[in-house]
């Protein structure tokens, strides 16, 4: 994490005039002070035991269909639900549809109305699941008549930004830019989130979510509302419900933005794109070994696909998407390691990758993450194809991109306690000896992953 220095850094030969020596002692001392507390907050932050919770994305899933799933979401690990924006919204089916709002005060659209979000909130809550719903708040519809006026059923065009494009490159923080001020994609009417009335109308519409028994929030484009905005508008939100903020990119440094407003997290898109280098052609899963550019553990929501990494139809966008094979060992992978809360997209929940690295994350809440070089596991096992993620000394990942089983006859697992691990997708056994020896060798099949956990 870059520390931004909060004195001056001293310049050529300028000297300190003897008249501010006190003043400069004081700012000098707050300003270490500062950088103490800092320190310690980043200490703190980096030792809270990791959530065992992971995200179900039912992305674009009617509320009735989805009520119906629940049972077996839970069975499958899951805790967490995010249903898609409910809000009345553009009136096209496609999925689209649903990020463009039309009126915050009416729940209907092609995914269900107010009665199936209540009562699958309420179903979700009897299994003991929880239910993030994803909001879009930054924007509103650009679906005739509304966009020709801008008069929408609550706003009028003194409700929005002037339209304007981003010319900034999407890259300008805390509404500098024309990036919290301009309209997305050019075309989408920004709402002026500075504004009371607006915040008020955004806040109505948390509030009425949360009546209904909502659990939390995606914010959808929160990149694109300024932080003082977004701290406005979230103070309706009680502190023991969770927030996540939609922030596509990873270089802007907006995760240092957001956290501190109601203990905001992240979308983790440092972590994608090392994961797409890292799983690519000629790519090193070494490298994602504490990993470097990820954000840190504490307020990351971590993937490897979601709806913004396709393209519509279902194909992968070629920015962010990668191999689909990959795209699930890069799912062992988010779900293996400690840090970050994962967010498994629909389509990848019943690949038994993903349904054995659910239970895995649960079973091994706490447990600090190593990542072992694979020669201590076996003579040979250093690759570019491999990465071991232990987790305490109660279990280890293994992911092996390689076309090729990974089967060596002789291993041993240092790290790992004296007993027998069970691994959780084929249910097979492995002991460790208290020599740190392995009965029986391993066999990783190609392109797959495995998950142990003590027995
Ligand atoms: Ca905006």
């Amino acid at each position: 994490m870059k520390l931004i220095p909060l004195v001056p850094m001293a310049t050529g030969t300028k000297q300190i005039k003897p008249l501010n020596k006190v003043f400069d002692c004081l700012r000098y001392c707050t300003y270490m002070a500062v950088m103490l507390c800092l320190t310690l907050m980043m200490t703190i932050s980096y030792t809270l035991p990791a959530k065992a919770d992971v995200i179900y994305q039912a992305f674009n899933i009617p509320f009735r269909e989805l009520q119906s799933q629940l049972p077996e979401l839970k069975a499958d690990g899951f805790n967490l639900i995010q249903v898609s924006p409910p809000e009345q919204s553009n009136s096209s089916s496609e999925w689209w549809g649903r990020y463009q709002p039309i009126d915050f005060t009416v729940l209907e659209s092609p995914l269900g109305n107010e009665n199936d979000l209540r009562e699958l909130i309420q179903s979700a809550h009897e299994e003991g699941l929880q239910v993030l719903v994803d909001v879009v708040i930054n924007h509103m519809a650009n679906q005739s008549p509304y966009i020709d006026t801008l008069n929408y059923p609550h706003f009028s065009s003194q409700d929005f930004h002037p339209r304007s494009d981003m010319n900034d490159g999407y890259c300008s923080l805390d509404g500098q830019g024309s990036v919290t001020n301009g309209w997305l994609g050019g075309s989408l009417p920004d709402l002026n989130t500075g504004s009371d009335y607006v915040r008020g109308q955004l806040q109505n519409y948390l509030t009425h979510l949360l009546d209904l028994g909502a659990d939390g929030f995606r914010i959808d484009a929160i990149k694109h509302i300024s932080a003082p905005d977004i701290a406005a508008i979230v103070s309706v939100v009680p502190d023991d419900k969770y927030i996540y903020g939609e922030v596509v990119g990873e270089s802007c440094g907006e995760y240092s933005t957001y956290p501190g407003i109601h203990s905001i997290d992240i979308t983790d898109y440092s972590l994608l794109t090392d994961m797409k280098n890292a799983f690519g052609f000629g790519g090193d899963l070494r490298s994602l070994g504490n990993n470097p550019g990820s954000l840190p553990g504490y307020s990351a929501v971590t993937f490897s696909k979601t709806h913004d990494t396709l393209c519509p139809g279902g194909d992968l966008c070629p920015y962010y998407g990668f191999d689909p094979r990959d795209m699930m060992l890069a799912n062992a992978f988010v779900l293996a390691r400690q840090d970050g809360l994962p967010l498994i997209y629909r389509d990848d929940a019943s690949d038994p990758i993903v349904q054995a690295g659910t239970h895995f994350h649960e079973q091994l809440l706490n447990q600090a993450q190593y990542f072992r070089n694979g020669n201590e596991i076996a003579q040979g096992g250093d690759s570019p194809n491999r990465l071991f993620i232990e987790r305490g000394d109660q279990g280890i990942a293994i992911i092996n991109k390689a076309g090729e089983p990974f089967a060596p006859s002789s291993v041993r697992m240092p790290g790992l306690a004296e007993g027998c691990y069970q691994e959780l997708i084929s249910n097979s056994t492995l002991c460790v000896n208290q020599d740190r020896s392995v009965q029986g060798g391993l066999n990783i099949p190609g392109r797959s992953a495995v998950f142990f956990v003590r027995q």
